[in-house]
């Protein structure tokens, strides 16, 4: 059965010039076509983003500077939450999990690798309905 959250590890690729971390869709760690990429710095100290579902939209969430944490619920209740701190660690995240980003350090900047273009009518905004479609499923 698929995982609705998975926590990935890419590999650093380095020489004496530095390191570089590749991302490409449809592989084993990212496994999707990437259609869109985005991503959040500057936050605000303290600030509590996301709080929302995907009805289909897949993630793959990277924090290339500084940390932040991001905390999951599942469909089926089960809650986890994942610190990201270094560029190698990825984070999978599938549809219909409601989750929030939350604990960025000041200089965080979390890259998104989206698998569809940006729908807003693919968002669960209301974690009531997110409870709703959950009994549903
Ligand atoms: C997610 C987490 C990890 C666009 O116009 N196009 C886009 O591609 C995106 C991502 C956002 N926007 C607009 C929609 C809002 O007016 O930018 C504004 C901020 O978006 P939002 O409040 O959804 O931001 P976050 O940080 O709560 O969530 C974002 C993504 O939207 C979401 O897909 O899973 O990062």
């Amino acid at each position: 059965m698929l995982a609705n959250v998975k926590e990935v590890k890419f590999p650093t690729r380095g020489d004496e010039r530095g390191r570089l971390i590749v991302q490409e869709g449809g592989g084993d760690l990212v496994p999707f076509e990437i259609k869109r990429t985005f991503f959040i710095f500057d936050t605000t100290p303290g600030i509590v983003r996301g709080n929302h579902a995907h009805h289909k939209n897949r993630q793959m969430l990277i924090c290339t500077s500084g940390a932040c944490t991001i905390d999951c619920e599942m469909p089926d209740g089960t809650k986890t939450s994942h610190r990201l701190d270094w560029p190698d660690k990825g984070l999978l995240v599938e549809g219909m999990v409601w989750h929030q980003m939350k604990e960025f350090s000041k200089d965080a900047v979390l890259l998104v690798l989206a698998s569809e273009h940006y729908d807003e009518s693919d968002y669960i905004r209301s974690y009531d309905e997110f409870l709703k479609m959950r009994q549903k499923a």
